[in-house]
């Protein structure tokens, strides 16, 4: 018999200031992936921002690689209800591949190699809010993670930080990417606990 109770655990946690609601922390770094890991060898990697004209605008990996470069770290949260807190990426941020972009689209699906789309609203992958990272923790970013390259929005939950990312949609109209058709929240908070339909 445990003389510590689980409710004892659970004032700690939620005590902690940078912890969303409902959310524990773990020092690991789980694998959730909806298939199997797509395997995009870089001198095939491309990435397009695809306007709402249709217009489109693509990096080949050495010119994404030639762009400017940050690191940044941010807290993760899964809406299983794991998080990180200050994990460590490079990569590029979203504001610089927007710079010569021209829309009045308010909205964005985020597409990746194998199929995977999330919603996030445009303004939500602006002004230092999210990055396309290549490197976690000074290391090439595994694949099961979403090498070589992934969306990281650390201020929705985790499932909208869509791994082998390879473009964004301009959209005029919300509308549900994967999670969100099967009953994700489509804005997906972790501070107000958006993580079903109707949250
Ligand atoms: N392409 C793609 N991106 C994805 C997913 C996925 O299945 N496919 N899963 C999402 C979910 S639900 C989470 S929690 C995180 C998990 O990232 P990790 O496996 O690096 O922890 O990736 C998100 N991005
Ligand atoms: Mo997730």
């Amino acid at each position: 018999m445990s003389i510590i109770s689980p409710g004892f655990g659970g004032r700690r946690r939620s005590s902690r200031p940078d912890l969303p609601p409902g959310q524990y922390l773990t020092p690991d770094f789980p694998v959730l992936s909806a298939g199997p890991t797509p395997r995009v060898p870089v001198d095939r990697w491309s990435f397009t921002v695809t306007d709402e004209t249709g217009g489109q605008t693509s990096w080949s990996w050495a010119e994404f690689q030639a762009l400017p470069q940050e690191t940044f770290t941010a807290d993760i949260h899964c809406v299983t209800k794991w998080s990180k807190v200050g994990t460590s990426w490079r990569g590029v941020s979203l504001d610089t591949l927007f710079e010569d972009i021209e829309t009045t689209a308010d909205f964005t699906m985020v597409h990746s190699y194998g199929g995977y789309t999330t919603n996030v609203p445009l303004e939500d992958l602006l002004d230092g809010k999210a990055w396309i990272a290549h490197t976690f923790d000074g290391e090439p970013l595994h694949p099961e993670h979403g090498g070589p390259a992934r969306l990281v929005v650390p201020a929705l939950y985790f499932w909208k930080s869509a791994k082998w990312v390879n473009g964004i949609e301009l959209l005029q109209h919300d509308e549900p990417g994967f999670w969100e058709e099967a009953g994700y929240h489509m804005y997906g908070d972790p501070w107000r606990e958006q993580r079903y339909q109707g949250d």
